[in-house]
């Protein structure tokens, strides 16, 4: 199985389980990581505290290598994988070259099933050619799955943040075994989302339960925002977001206790901010969920522009003992 936790400079260079990956919030990696590496332009809003690192391990041995433009690290059954590619004008094509080229390199690696995916868009909201940025990347991204003949509710949980540069940066985390889909009964799948948020709807789950039938399976929740049903809900007022966005993140526990999984513990919380503003009402809110140090906040785009906060999580689940 695999961990990600944050990390700091010197719990990097110590790490103890070999490194898939490692990825960077608006500051530079350690120089001679042996791991996929990623630099994402997001601003972190801790300022109080030393630069932490996002870090992937797994427990066997890790080989690195490069295909299509993505680097990739493989070990025990998993596969890690970063790239980072302009996207102007184009971001429809180049979203859709991107993810096809992804489901052939995960394809031959014999790691076929997706945990998680991080997409970083720049410029989310923005308009190109009358059309905004995030519904071409839709577009683009569901066009790949249908012609790589993947069930568009297949895909595994997802972000989609927005923020400067011209670079698109996705990241993502596959394995050689089955996962478990999580859908959040209070929101409509996204994958069913109505016409009038694009023509292609965004492909991605609530969350994916990955190693299901291990001891320690880990469930990955998607970027969950203050949306219910389909709609977004107490536009300009981040402390009611952040209530609907904990409501929802509860909703999706209780579905996978629905299923045989109880949370063990909170993992890793990343929480983006619109603006970094209203992050202590955010803080408050959060303080009962995981410990300072296993949260990390920055400042992003939320993909639509009235909602002001987005909270993902990863959590040690157990499984309960099947009736017998
Ligand atoms: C939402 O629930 C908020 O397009 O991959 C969250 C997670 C969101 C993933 C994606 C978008 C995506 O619709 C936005």
């Amino acid at each position: 199985m695999f961990a990600v936790q944050f990390l700091s400079e010197a719990d990097l260079a110590g790490a103890a389980d070999p490194l898939l990956g490692v990825i960077a919030f608006g500051h530079e990696l350690p120089v001679g990581l042996r791991a996929v590496c990623l630099e994402l332009p997001l601003r972190s809003l801790a300022t109080d505290r030393p630069p932490c690192f996002e870090g992937w391990t797994c427990t066997g041995p890790v080989t690195l290598y490069e295909e299509q433009g993505f680097s990739l690290a493989a070990g025990d059954g998993l596969l890690f994988g970063a790239i980072s590619v302009e996207a102007g004008p184009g971001l429809e094509a180049t979203t859709r070259d991107l993810y096809t080229r992804l489901f052939s390199v995960i394809g031959q690696a014999g790691c076929p099933n997706l945990i998680r995916l991080y997409n970083y868009v720049p410029d989310i909201t923005a308009l190109q050619a009358g059309e905004e940025r995030y519904r071409l990347f839709n577009a683009g991204r569901r066009t790949a799955f249908l012609a790589a003949g993947i069930d568009p509710q297949s895909a595994p949980a997802a972000s989609a943040l927005g923020m400067g540069g011209s670079k698109l940066h996705v990241y993502f985390l596959a394995s050689s075994t089955n996962t478990l889909r999580v859908e959040n009964p209070r929101q409509v799948s996204a994958y069913h989302y109505p016409q009038r948020y694009g023509a292609a709807p965004p492909l991605f789950a609530r969350a994916t339960i990955a190693g299901p039938e291990t001891g320690q399976p880990v469930l990955l929740v998607s970027g969950t925002a203050s949306i219910v049903s389909h709609e977004s809900l107490h536009p300009g007022d981040v402390a009611a977001q952040t209530d609907e966005v904990m409501r929802n993140l509860r909703a999706i526990f209780d579905e996978c206790s629905a299923q045989g999984f109880e949370m063990d513990e909170v993992r890793q919380l990343k929480i983006y901010v619109r603006h970094g503003l209203g992050r202590d009402a955010v803080v408050e809110r959060l303080e009962t969920m995981a410990a300072p140090d296993r949260m990390v906040w920055l400042e992003a785009d939320i993909c639509r522009p009235e909602l002001l906060v987005e909270i993902e999580a990863v959590c040690r689940l157990k499984r309960r003992r099947q009736p017998a």
